[in-house]
């Protein structure tokens, strides 16, 4: 159960917390052996290291590629202590056994990431580092293997509870780890590749992650759930700072990504903007002359759902917001920053969650989406799908007002993160009705006139809000009766993708309702 840990290869391209380390383990009467970066640095420090190239008889040859893939190193590490078939082997060859591997391997996904180029990204392939890892990982029977820097104070403590000793159970936790660290680096390298080749479907494909949290349950209590990063640095819920207020839930999370992924939409030089998401879905969305007025317009679109909801924001928080934000009970914030006031008035909301980001997240940015289905997965390219006045068809009769066309453009954004059916009303920058989910199209139309009409009696207004709205739908009309709805309530002007086979029958019964209509040739599903 227990092995001792007497000598220690380490080679780390991340330098972290390696001097303490190799430190630690000396004073621990560890041997240490290193790779040339590696041993320098510990060097430089004044610690006694062995160079991999003595030990293996070989120079680091070939700008390195080839500095470890030696039998004096993997026949250390993967030799059975108890096997006297393998002893014998080592006696006769001078293998030293290695107990303790600390890699970290070449920085593939940061030169991808940074957009080195495709020579670059070839040579931070790391060969050596994986087979050092895998070899010491399916020896953990007897060897320890640490892959990131986060586990060296875990692994001294070990150390020191069990008398320079490691416990079985320990040592294949580490070497899980190490698996997952392999797998994922060539998901990554594969992935990579795919995109380089420009190969949209790659005959197999991998899919990797690292934990960031392990959550107390999933969509519902009885389900056991974990939150797991891809390592992009990209603006949002994954990368943002928590400044206060309890641990994200797997539905905070969800709804989190999905209101600053809209929000985002919104670049910050066009005007302050606010997305407020229940259940995955917009009910209310608005742009202002402030960031005050933006929340209050998209809480207005529909009150009762704001309630317990996210929300977004595309400015930095400021306390007369936050203030407004504060009055009644809202889940979590997301926000590219905060002033000081905005801090400080949230502070006193101690259940209220507060997440700042570094910017917003560019819609235009490549990525993937994945879904799973029983027995597999599909993937799709994120939608980064846009459109601006140029790129409108004019349908109707009638041409749209330039208001009505500021407002469809604006609808058309939030359509795109509306659940299919998706229809939004729209009047002065602010959503006035959202229909999201629905299985017909018509009742999409008819459930966000509904609300919208409910909000108008809330607030006592005589005419329901969406009069004088303009309504996007994500998809087209299929029959003329939403479109009717939708006239019915008020809409004056429509934005859709066109396209279906009773289009003439749908324009007509908009000539006849005197309403202006534009066609994006563009679809936004979402399901
Ligand atoms: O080029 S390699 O694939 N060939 C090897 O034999 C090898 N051995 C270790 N890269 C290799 N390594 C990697 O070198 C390690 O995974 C680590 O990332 C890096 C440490 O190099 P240095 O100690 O010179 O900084």
């Amino acid at each position: 159960d227990f092995a001792p840990v007497t000598r220690a290869l380490l080679s780390v391209s991340d330098k972290t917390g390696l001097i303490e380390l190799g430190r630690a383990l000396a004073e621990r009467g560890v041997e240490l052996l290193s790779t040339g970066g590696t041993a320098r640095s510990l060097r430089e420090a004044g610690l006694a290291v062995r160079d991999v190239a003595e030990v293996t008889g070989f120079p680091e040859m070939m700008d390195g590629r080839v500095k470890t893939l030696h039998p004096m190193v993997h026949g250390g590490l993967l030799a059975l202590r108890d096997n006297a078939d393998h002893v014998a082997a080592m006696e006769t060859h001078g293998i030293g056994p290695i107990d303790l591997l600390v890699v970290s391997l070449y920085p593939f996904e940061d030169t991808v990431a940074r957009g080195g180029d495709y020579d670059a990204c070839v040579e931070n392939i790391d060969i050596g580092g994986p087979a050092m890892i895998r070899a010491a990982a399916k020896n953990h029977a007897f060897v320890n293997v640490v892959v990131d820097v986060e586990d060296y104070p875990a692994l001294l403590a070990e150390l020191d509870a069990q008398d320079g000793q490691t416990r079985y159970a320990f040592r294949q936790r580490l070497a899980q780890v190490a698996y997952a660290r392999t797998a994922a680096y060539d998901a990554a390298v594969s992935s990579w590749m795919a995109d380089a080749i420009n190969e949209p479907a790659p005959r197999r494909r991998a899919v990797a992650g690292t934990l960031a949290q392990t959550l107390r349950y999933g969509e519902n209590p009885h389900q056991a759930a974990a939150f797991y990063v891809d390592g992009s640095d990209r603006p949002g819920v994954a990368t943002a700072r928590q400044m206060q207020g309890k641990e994200l839930s797997y539905n905070n999370i969800n709804d989190t990504d999905a209101a600053f992924e809209l929000v985002s939409e919104f670049a910050p030089e066009d005007g302050p903007a606010c997305a407020i998401i229940k259940h995955a879905n917009p009910c209310g969305v608005a742009r202002g002359a402030t960031l005050l007025e933006a929340y209050k317009s998209a809480f207005d679109c529909d009150r009762t759902s704001a309630f317990g909801g996210i929300i977004a924001l595309n400015q930095p928080l400021d306390g007369a917001t936050a203030e407004e934000i504060a009055g009644i009970f809202t889940e979590v914030v997301i926000a590219p920053g905060a002033n000081d006031d905005a801090v400080s008035i949230f502070a006193k909301k101690k259940n209220l969650r507060l997440l700042l980001t570094e910017g917003l997240a560019d819609p235009a940015t490549a990525g993937r989406m994945i879904k799973q289905v029983a027995g597999g997965y599909l993937v799709q390219d994120k939608d980064t799908g846009r459109i601006s006045a140029d790129d409108l068809r004019v349908v109707t009769k009638r041409a749209p007002t330039d208001r009505e066309m500021s407002d469809m453009l604006f609808a058309w954004k939030v359509a795109k993160h509306v659940k299919s059916n998706a229809i939004v009303y729209v009047k002065d920058g602010a959503t006035v009705g959202v229909g999201a989910g629905q299985m017909s199209r018509v009742d999409s139309c008819r459930i966000a006139a509904r609300k919208s009409q409910d909000m108008a009696e809330a607030l006592g207004l005589a005419a329901p809000l969406t009069q004088g709205s303009v309504v996007a739908s994500d998809a087209f009309f299929p029959f003329a009766d939403g479109l009717l709805t939708a006239a019915e309530a008020g809409a004056t002007a429509v934005i859709h993708p066109g396209g279906s086979m009773r289009d003439d029958e749908v324009i007509a019964a908009a000539d006849e309702a005197g309403l202006a209509m534009v066609l994006t040739g563009m679809r936004h599903f979402r399901h």
